[in-house]
């Protein structure tokens, strides 16, 4: 592993766009070329690989990828068939463990200026004395004033997401300048309510968080996670719950993968 070393690259991603236009017969494809900035770091028995990958449409999306070895566990079982709750035999005598990775990225947005507000975007079916067949819904916007309130959760049946929006600048068509936030695959952080880890890594236990801009508010867990009194990071630098209008914002997401092993055992 050398430090201090990234990767920068393009890659060909198949289709960007495409019609096929039924009254002219014509067919038209645009390929797609991504610009991907690249760095791996190993963990002890992990991998993480994290990437940025910058797409033709304006898109910004990042990739994290893990890789490595499983978290193992010996145990004296060789067969699957005996009981293991807290994990699956990869090997005989080995179990990969039931646990959770965590990842939080810090945003710090400026779109069109540093003027900035987040709006969460709520989908949602019109109530039935307004909606006869029952077929409307309708996108909901709420905007998230301060930093308590900016304290958020997906919701797949709303389809919720958040728009991080110029507070002074219009589009041609009159809406404000924006960027979404597109959650990938994500979970919810499983320690129970009585769990120390929650006091440590309060960033986990929700999805999204918004603050303003503080120079000295660089992690989500604060500076020193391992020693520190509960309550640092994100938890603290709401506190003051200052406003979130019109300010420079800095938006953090958590995204969690739960690893439970599912693998097809073909050990003779
Ligand atoms: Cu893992």
């Amino acid at each position: 592993m050398r430090p201090k070393v990234i990767g920068i690259y393009e890659k060909d991603n198949g289709i960007l766009w495409k019609h096929d236009e039924y009254n002219t017969k014509r067919n038209d494809v645009r390929r797609s070329r991504e610009l991907v900035v690249t760095t791996t770091t190993a963990l002890e028995n992990y991998d993480y690989g994290i990437s940025w990958i910058f797409h033709q449409d304006g898109t910004l999306e990042l990739q994290s990828d893990l890789t490595g070895i499983v978290l193992p566990q010996g145990t004296a079982s060789i067969n699957q068939s005996e009981s293991q709750p807290y994990g699956k035999l990869v090997a005989k005598n080995i179990i990969g463990v039931n646990h959770q990775h965590f990842f939080n990225f810090r945003l710090d947005m400026d779109v069109d200026g540093q003027a900035n507000e987040v709006m969460e975007m709520n989908v949602k079916p019109l109530p039935v004395n307004e909606n006869a067949l029952g077929n409307a819904f309708v996108a909901l916007e709420t905007p998230l004033t301060t930093e308590t309130v900016a304290v958020r959760d997906l919701e797949m049946k709303q389809s919720r997401k958040w728009m991080i929006m110029s507070a002074d600048k219009k589009n041609a068509l009159g809406a404000a300048t924006a960027y979404m936030l597109m959650p990938g695959g994500n979970a919810v952080f499983l320690p129970t309510e009585s769990a120390e880890i929650r006091s440590k890594a309060a960033f986990a236990t929700y999805h999204v968080w918004v603050t303003n801009y503080n120079a000295s508010e660089l992690y989500a867990a604060g500076n020193y996670p391992n020693q520190a009194k509960p309550g640092k990071g994100l938890p603290e630098y709401i506190s003051n719950d200052e406003s979130l209008i019109g300010k420079d914002i800095v938006l953090w997401y958590s995204t969690m993968l739960g690893n439970i092993q599912l693998k097809i055992n073909l050990v003779g």
